[in-house]
């Protein structure tokens, strides 16, 4: 098999799950390893694959590329006819920009809510003030790319950028933040997606507990 993904917790490891969707959902032929995150082996077993020793990596044979949007980059170049970024120039370009935004971006959020997809809690106001902006800018980025695409996805068909704000869905349902119709319709459709739903029946299995990432 030319590609391995090397992943963290399903249940848990956001970054992993990014360009895990895109390998699958794009068909590419993989082989999986996890390994399991916060272990005494597991700074060694990364290691092995990279010398950021983070989750995901992907191995092409035996060549390394580690980081989430460095991974979904590279499998565009090995599929460019295949719609992981949008065909127009300027469609490509803001798909990008909104997926560097998401890679760097929504602090609040991500640390307020760790991706947990065996929970689902009553909302509470978590993140304060931060986190709320968060929301708001996904909301301000749903009502705007919608309008231009008419959905179901950011730029009509499941991309990249879909991918990236995969995690960020499963976040907003676990923790039960109050959306409008049209950001909980998106969510939705995220949420949905063959590919998300075959990672999340396995994380859900699994029995792993990283203490920092569950929040009450
Ligand atoms: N910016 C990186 C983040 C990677 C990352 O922080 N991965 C975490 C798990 S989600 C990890 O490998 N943690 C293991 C450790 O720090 O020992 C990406 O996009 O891939």
């Amino acid at each position: 098999m030319r590609y391995t993904i090397v992943v963290g917790n399903k249940n848990y490891s956001s970054w992993s799950l990014r360009p895990w969707l895109v390998l699958d959902h794009f068909g590419f032929e993989y082989e999986e390893e996890l390994v399991p995150l916060d272990t005494p082996e597991t700074r060694a077993t990364l290691l092995t694959y990279s010398p950021a020793a983070k989750v995901p990596i992907l191995v092409d044979r035996s060549y390394a590329v580690w980081d989430s949007l460095a991974i979904i980059e590279y499998l565009a170049e090995v599929k460019p006819d295949a719609g992981i970024w949008p065909e127009d120039m300027q469609e490509r370009g803001r798909a990008r920009t909104l997926s560097a935004e998401m890679h760097s971006g929504f602090p609040g959020l991500r640390k307020a809510c760790p991706m947990n997809l065996r929970k689902s809690f009553p909302y509470k106001e978590r993140g304060g003030a931060q986190a709320r902006k968060d929301v708001e800018r996904f909301e301000g980025i749903v009502r705007d790319r919608m309008m231009r695409s008419g959905g179901p996805f950011l730029f009509g068909k499941w991309g990249a950028v879909d991918a990236m704000f995969t995690p960020l869905a499963t976040r907003l349902r676990t923790y039960a933040w109050p959306l409008n119709d049209e950001t909980g319709k998106y969510v939705d459709a995220l949420l949905d997606n063959a590919s998300f739903k075959k990672w999340r029946d396995e994380g859900v299995k699994e029995s792993w507990v990283l203490a920092h990432d569950e929040v009450k």
